[in-house]
């Protein structure tokens, strides 16, 4: 890249794009290759392809201890885990969600005809405001589903209060807080249950799968149950299920990501901070930060174009796309403007202010292993010349 870039220097203006190929979010964080093939090497030996093998065994165990849980129930994705998890605490009627969430927050409700009502966020940690959940309580309300948005605690202790003032269960969608804490203490044990995601594209991924966590044997066992159609013994069925199970190819993924964590978390936090150092001082332009007094793993760097910005955000975007770096809206437009949901409550938008102005200033940018500081120090340079004199 052009060390003075340029307005005219721009791909939107004609010049070739910054990259040749794309820099993605979600770029997988992959550990060692070798350890990979080894670990497939013995599952071929064992013939143990699937149904609880001792792949499964030994990556829920150390998921289990990494979070402080005394269950890990690990799954074939993180919106099947919801749904065990969701039918395991027999939600039903409505239960409170954050918009401001990935999809299937809201899908894995609907998809087991439970209404997710939408509260609306507090637009600074961009995470359930508890004063709008409150706000949103009715008769027919049984549950709250807090998100850990971008790996940065939900207020757990005020969710908390609420749900056992008014009598609700609690759990989690902690699809993005693998390893991450709140208030000291270590995401996985806060509410009834808590849910990873571990897709491709996550701080942590077994190519796709996911994890219940809890504290709770009884809910536990149900989830178990439930992934593996109900079985309790050979032949015999105790309760409805389905297919939810982690394959041992999977699992072992995750046993060989599991030793490449520190490694990713450093990685993430070096280009956090290097993002920071080249933003820093552009009008409107302000990166979500992540409190250094808890662990994070600095998966997302969530960057926000505010009113004062001479360029909006969609027009940052669109330069960004033009030169090959593929950021993205996430998680715009929010829940409540997607379907069925904005056909179903074509007025929710109404209670949620804060999601709608926060969805419409975000631009998450590209991070991970694969991005190094040069790579990083041109992404903001194509910010820097679109947002001080490319408008
Ligand atoms: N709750 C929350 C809060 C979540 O964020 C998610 C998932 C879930 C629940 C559900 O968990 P899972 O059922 O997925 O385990 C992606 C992911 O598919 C999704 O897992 C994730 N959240 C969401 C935030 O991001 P899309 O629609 O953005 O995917 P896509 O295909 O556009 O890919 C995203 C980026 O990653 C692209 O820039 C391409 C890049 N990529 C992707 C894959 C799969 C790669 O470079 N390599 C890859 O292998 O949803």
């Amino acid at each position: 890249m052009k060390p003075i870039l340029k307005p005219q220097d721009l791909a939107i203006n004609g010049a070739p794009p910054a990259f040749e190929y794309p820099l993605h979010v979600g770029r997988p964080n992959i550990g060692s290759r070798e350890a990979f093939m080894h670990h497939v090497g013995e599952i071929f030996d064992h013939r143990w392809l699937s149904n609880n093998g001792p792949m499964l065994q030994k990556l829920e165990q150390r998921i289990a201890e990494l979070h402080g849980v005394r269950h890990c129930i690990a799954m074939c994705n993180g919106t099947i885990a919801l749904e065990i998890a969701i039918r395991a605490l027999k939600l039903e009627g409505e239960v409170i969600v954050p918009s401001y969430t990935f999809i299937a927050t809201a899908h894995a409700l609907n998809w087991q005809a439970i209404t997710p009502v939408f509260a609306d966020i507090d637009p600074v940690t961009h995470n359930l405001d508890p004063a709008a959940v409150r706000s949103m309580i009715t008769p027919r309300t049984t549950g709250i589903i807090g998100v850990h948005l971008w790996g940065r605690g939900a207020p757990a202790d005020e969710l908390q209060a609420i749900a056992d003032e008014h009598g609700l269960k609690l759990m989690f969608d902690a699809a993005h807080a693998f390893g991450c804490s709140y208030k000291g203490k270590t995401i996985g044990s806060f509410g009834a249950c808590e849910v990873l995601s571990f897709h491709a594209t996550k701080f942590f991924n077994t190519f796709e799968g996911g994890a219940a966590l809890t504290n709770d044997d009884e809910l536990a066992e149900a989830m178990r149950l439930m992934r593996n159609f109900g079985f309790v013994s050979i032949d015999k069925v105790v309760h409805p299920g389905t297919n939810g199970k982690m394959i041992e190819v999977v699992a072992a993924m995750g046993l060989v990501n599991l030793e490449a964590i520190d490694d990713v978390i450093a990685a993430n936090r070096r280009n956090h901070l290097a993002y920071r150092e080249s933003l820093s001082g552009l009008p409107g332009i302000s990166l979500l930060a992540y409190d250094e007094t808890e662990r994070n793993n600095y998966q997302y760097v969530v960057m926000e174009v505010g009113e004062n910005c001479p360029v909006s955000r969609d027009r940052i975007i669109e330069t960004l796309h033009a030169e090959n770096i593929r950021a993205r809206k996430y998680f715009w437009p929010g829940c409540h403007n997607m379907q069925p949901y904005r056909e179903l409550y074509p007025h929710a938008g109404l209670m949620l202010p804060n999601t709608q102005k926060v969805a419409d200033r975000v631009v998450v940018l590209p991070t991970g292993t694969t991005m190094d500081q040069g790579m990083i120090s041109d992404v903001a340079a194509v910010i820097r010349v679109l947002v001080t004199d490319g408008s």
